[in-house]
């Protein structure tokens, strides 16, 4: 039986009402986007149409997921809230705190060792406050997710980017920051910008060396890295049809990489099938029940063109597998065309790794398709060149590979397998075999590949594909090795040829775990005490901000113009500060750190206008916070993309940066700002960024008359004495405004607890 099948059967029960009047509305048939945002209004019944793209929207998710490596944040926030229990179904998921080193079991205990207090933290919160707890082991978040709560046309929000790949299982899953979270837990409505539409229309079938994960690296490619800002992908077509849910999981995951707000599929006989083998007849049963609600009118798949703001093709019969990097997932090459492109910018060849797991390509059927070419590797006496990582994706698929006999053809060919959690996809990674900074190669078949990111070394050279391509390619240790028609010499120097990969969707025998690790709250948990050590360096009580004075905002100065890509990676750097997740002060030592400076190239590398001096960013911004002076971060286009983690706003607010000034923002960041009481501004006109020079203090001169839709003026004073004045946009509406008068988006609601 499913979590929470009254929820579910609830959100059928009312969606014929309000879809069939949506449908009124709106004048025309719908997308399944739009049924489910629809059905989802914090008012109920639809009562108006949307503009997409413009009008502000509240909804009632159906539920929520955290990982331990923002929960703690959250979990702070919503400990001010002063609520009793979570308000909709919530859970907590320990995945991204256990480094990979030496295999599973040593591993988690370790982590069990030495983030025990953060773990027994969440696990106590969870008890008090109704939450479901998913312990250290027991999976990635959003494998977890789609196995136990994900349910076709169901909303979900989640403290992590990747929330996104419920969208396998035909639920609009979005990615939050805590604070967004945490209203909803608080019992509040979840506002979203009403998103724009873009349909995929899968044409043709995906065979051979061709995979689900080719679909999303292709449409990286065509839409890059901020392509899918402000949208939900929708995808579609006889080639959707035939993918198998795990799969389409793999495609609305690294959605995330595009910016896309969430991505979905159409309720359909794979979704079906996963279900039932997931143990859940019911929520299949009560699927089907309202099926022609849980996939988009007819009419809008047979004209598309007539229903989205944009249409994308790709013909999965000539699609041809893809390695997408490096240091960005949308640098798409095909198989076959690497080699060249890699000597001609100086990339590693050789492979030192292949890593397969994370959220987007852990499940069964990941894994048989990477064990079917691992197989081959032994039949044909092929010894691999590269190292193998192998994270399963929940305790479920781990057991179930072990007893499937998939475990044991990764041991026979030497890999490593660690603990069913995201290590190396998140710095986790103690990678014994570099001293230094080396230059080099690793394939994986994660989703992102930001500089830094698996192993902490800025020349590492990080290649994405699906897990069967890592496996080929960690086989022959090259990057350019296409699969398809080079050959490789086996041990006894014969050429020999890997034959295409072959997976099985859902295991033969069913899915099967003696522990899959979740732990039930109490029904009554207003007796536990949550304990948190005033000396702990982990975690931290929080303060409420003071709201941002506008007479504070005329000496303004810049703490930082970033130049280029700056991800939420660079302004809160994962790996090694994990730990510090649910500590706001030390965890604020790592501020943009990572951020290149426009002016020197170098990072954590800034001229403190103070002194005049070059020091690290957190030190010159914690003296600008010593002399109650506030400052600027000046960045570039998608500025904070990648993670949902609120601690790359947190963080700059809680050192007493003002105003983050940029081209562009990626959406879950421009909110995080937003909720932090931060102002989140971009340039009326892009090229206002070259005006900015090192020494300059800024003075908001209209401040005072912040109101929604109305561009704010700033008086830009330079070092030499010459002045501009630019004008700045932004998205802030009315209620977002009150959170930067309130100091925060919390202030808010703890004032509105005390008034009512
Ligand atoms: C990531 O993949 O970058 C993370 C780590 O899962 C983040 C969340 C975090 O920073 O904790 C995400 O994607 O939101
Ligand atoms: Fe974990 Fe990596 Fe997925 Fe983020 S992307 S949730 S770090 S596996």
């Amino acid at each position: 039986m499913a979590f929470d099948i009254d929820m579910i059967k609830g959100v059928y029960t009312q969606m014929a009402a309000r879809i069939d009047k949506a449908r009124k509305l709106v004048g025309r048939p719908l997308t399944l986007s739009e049924k489910i945002l629809y059905s989802h209004l914090w008012e109920g019944l639809p009562n108006k149409a949307f503009k997409r793209g413009e009008d502000y929207v509240d909804f009632a998710p159906d539920r929520i997921a955290c990982q331990d490596a923002t929960a703690q944040m959250a979990l702070l926030q919503f400990m001010q809230a002063g609520k009793p229990k979570v308000a909709v179904p919530t859970t907590v998921h320990c995945d991204h705190l256990i480094q990979a080193k030496s295999g599973a079991i040593a591993d988690l205990k370790v982590a069990n060792s030495t983030s025990k207090e953060v773990f027994s933290f969440l696990e106590s919160v969870s008890n008090k406050y109704g939450i479901g707890f998913w312990k250290p082991g027991a999976g990635i978040i959003h494998q977890v997710v789609l196995e136990n709560y994900a349910f076709p046309g169901g909303m979900m929000i989640g403290t992590d980017s990747h929330t996104v790949n419920a969208g396998g299982l035909g639920m609009l899953a979005i990615g939050v920051g805590g604070a967004d979270a945490v209203d909803v837990m608080a019992g509040m409505a979840w506002e979203l910008k009403f998103p724009k539409l873009i349909g995929v229309r899968l044409k043709g079938n995906i065979s051979g060396w061709t995979s689900s994960k080719d679909v999303i690296l292709k449409v990286a490619g065509i839409l890059t890295v901020k392509g899918g800002t402000g949208a939900i992908v929708e995808y579609f077509g006889e080639g959707a049809l035939n993918l198998s849910c795990t799969g389409k999981g793999t495609i609305c995951n690294m959605g995330a990489e595009i910016g896309a707000t969430t991505s979905t599929f159409g309720y359909d006989a794979s979704m079906e099938r996963y279900l039932r083998a997931t143990d859940r007849n019911d929520v299949a049963d009560a699927a089907n029940e309202v099926k022609e609600y849980l996939t988009a009118d007819p009419e809008v798949y047979a004209n598309p063109e007539a229903y989205f703001d944009q249409i994308i093709e790709i013909d999965l019969d000539t699609l041809r597998p893809h390695l997408n990097g490096p240091f960005t997932p949308d640098l798409a090459t095909p198989i076959g065309e690497l080699g060249e492109k890699a000597r001609a910018n100086g990339w590693p060849l050789k492979v030192d790794w292949g890593l397969i797991g994370s959220c987007t390509n852990s499940s069964y059927e990941d894994l048989t398709r990477a064990a079917s070419i691992a197989k081959q590797a032994i039949d044909k006496k092929i010894k691999p060149k590269s190292d193998f990582g192998i994270n399963p994706g929940s305790e479920q698929i781990r057991f179930t590979a072990e007893r499937d006999g998939l475990l044991k053809i990764f041991e026979d060919v030497g890999a490593t397998i660690f603990t069913n959690a995201c290590g190396p996809c998140i710095g986790q990674w103690d990678r014994s075999d570099l001293k230094g900074e080396e230059k080099n190669t690793i394939v994986h078949s994660f989703n992102r590949n930001f500089s830094k990111r698996a192993d902490g070394n800025p020349n590492t050279h990080a290649f994405v594909g699906s897990p069967e391509m890592v496996a080929a390619i960690a086989i022959s240790g090259r990057l350019d090795f296409d699969p398809m028609n080079d050959t490789l010499i086996n041990e006894d120097g014969e050429a020999v040829k890997l034959d295409m990969p072959l997976g099985i969707e859902l295991p033969v025998n069913g899915f099967a775990v003696e522990d899959a690790g979740f732990i039930a709250p109490d029904t009554d948990g207003s007796g536990v005490v949550v304990k948190v050590s005033p000396t702990s360096e982990r975690l931290q009580l929080l303060d409420p901000f003071t709201p941002i004075e506008n007479e504070s905002l005329s000496n303004v100065k810049l703490l930082i113009k970033a130049q280029g890509k700056c991800t939420t990676d660079h302004i809160s750097m994962a790996g090694p500060w994990l730990r510090f997740r649910g500590h706001l002060d030390n965890i604020a030592n790592n501020t943009l750190i990572g951020a290149v400076n426009a002016f020197n190239e170098k990072t954590n590398f800034v001229k403190n206008q103070l002194d005049g001096t070059y020091t690290g960013v957190p030190d010159a911004q914690r003296a600008y916070k010593a002399a109650g002076i506030k400052t600027i971060v000046v960045g570039d286009h998608n500025y904070g993309e990648g993670s949902s983690r609120e601690h790359a706003a947190m963080q700059p607010r809680h050192l007493g940066v003002a105003a983050v000034l940029v081209k562009s923002f990626a959406r879950i960041h421009e909110t995080n700002l937003k909720k932090q009481g931060m102002l989140g501004l971009t340039f009326a006109n892009e090229t206002d960024y070259d005006l900015i020079q090192e020494a300059d203090t800024f003075n908001f001169v209209d401040i005072a008359d912040f109101k929604p839709g109305k561009p704010l003026t700033i008086a830009i004073t330079h070092e030499n004495g010459t002045s501009d004045s630019i004008q700045v946009n932004h998205t802030y509406n009315h209620s977002q405004i009150g959170w930067f008068r309130a100091g925060s988006a919390l202030n808010v609601i703890k004032q509105d607890n005390a008034a009512s």
